[in-house]
């Protein structure tokens, strides 16, 4: 999984305004309806002002990177949720979480990032959450992606997710990376996936994309008119590229988003009796 550098989140926060309305304009919703279409779960099914969450530093591994957590917590407050950053780290942060009564705990270290519903003691996961995210994105962005072949670019934890719920969903999944096996072992486990070896070919010939990669896309490869839903990082789409394609990027909120709101509807206990 592509590690994010400090340089990636410096703007998050100071951009989610500016990210809401780039994607009011291509998908028609806001960043939370995303996140809510991506769990299948109605918007007001709970009260985002109900929950109360501590975003945990952790410094294992690699360490913290600048802005981790006040970028995660400002997107839980995006979301209409009241989120601090504990004021310790690692295992004392998470005892300080749960000290303070904490609806929900976020932490990452160097392999997972989940939110933990402290209630219903159950977590969501980043890379499950981004491939949601990013799906619902594409959808809304080509009105509809059903029965509809997508490209998933990377075989990684999030292109393989990707591929899973694509197919649940009822689209016809396409899958390639530079690593074929990879795409092979994707394509065994999720039936239905069809393998393109050639990923240049692949991108070429593609109108609908996930890229779950960090490599770079030529935009000579590019169909004219192609919806690209693309959580990869780094970001390397020039201008050419999006006059060709409509492109919907950002380097953490889709993701965690998707994640806080799935978090968050473990609470939801159907309507109550
Ligand atoms: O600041 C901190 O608490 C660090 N331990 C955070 C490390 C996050 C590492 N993970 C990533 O960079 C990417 C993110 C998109 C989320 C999942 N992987």
């Amino acid at each position: 999984m592509t590690r994010l550098t400090g340089n990636d989140i410096k703007d998050v926060s100071q951009d989610l305004q500016k990210l809401e309305d780039e994607l009011i304009r291509l998908t028609g919703r806001k960043i939370k309806n995303i996140a809510c279409e991506a769990v299948g779960m109605w918007e007001h099914a709970i009260n985002p002002e109900a929950f109360n969450v501590a975003v945990v530093p952790v410094t294992s591994g690699l360490g913290v990177i600048s802005r981790f957590t006040e970028s995660v917590r400002d997107i839980c407050n995006w979301l209409g949720m009241n989120a601090h950053v504990t004021k310790t780290t690692d295992v004392q942060g998470f005892a300080e979480a749960i000290t303070e009564k904490a609806d929900m705990i976020l932490m990452a270290d160097d392999n997972e990032f989940i939110a933990y519903n402290t209630e219903e003691m159950r977590y969501s996961d980043n890379s499950s959450c981004t491939a949601k995210g990013y799906i619902a994105a594409l959808n809304a962005a080509a009105g509809s992606i059903l029965g509809k072949e997508v490209l998933v670019v990377g075989a990684g934890r999030v292109g393989t997710k990707a591929c899973q719920f694509l197919l649940a969903k009822g689209s016809k999944v396409a899958v390639t990376d530079i690593d074929l096996e990879k795409a092979r072992k994707v394509a065994e486990i999720h039936k239905g996936t069809r393998v393109i070896e050639d990923v240049e070919e692949a991108i070429r010939n593609a109108d609908y994309i996930i890229n779950a990669s960090p490599a770079h896309i030529d935009t000579g490869n590019i169909k004219e008119g192609a919806v690209i839903s693309s959580p990869g990082v780094p970001h390397t789409f020039d201008k050419e590229a999006y006059n060709k394609a409509v492109i919907i990027h950002d380097p953490l909120v889709i993701g965690a988003a998707t994640m806080i709101m799935q978090s968050a509807y473990y609470s939801y206990k159907g309507c109550r009796r």
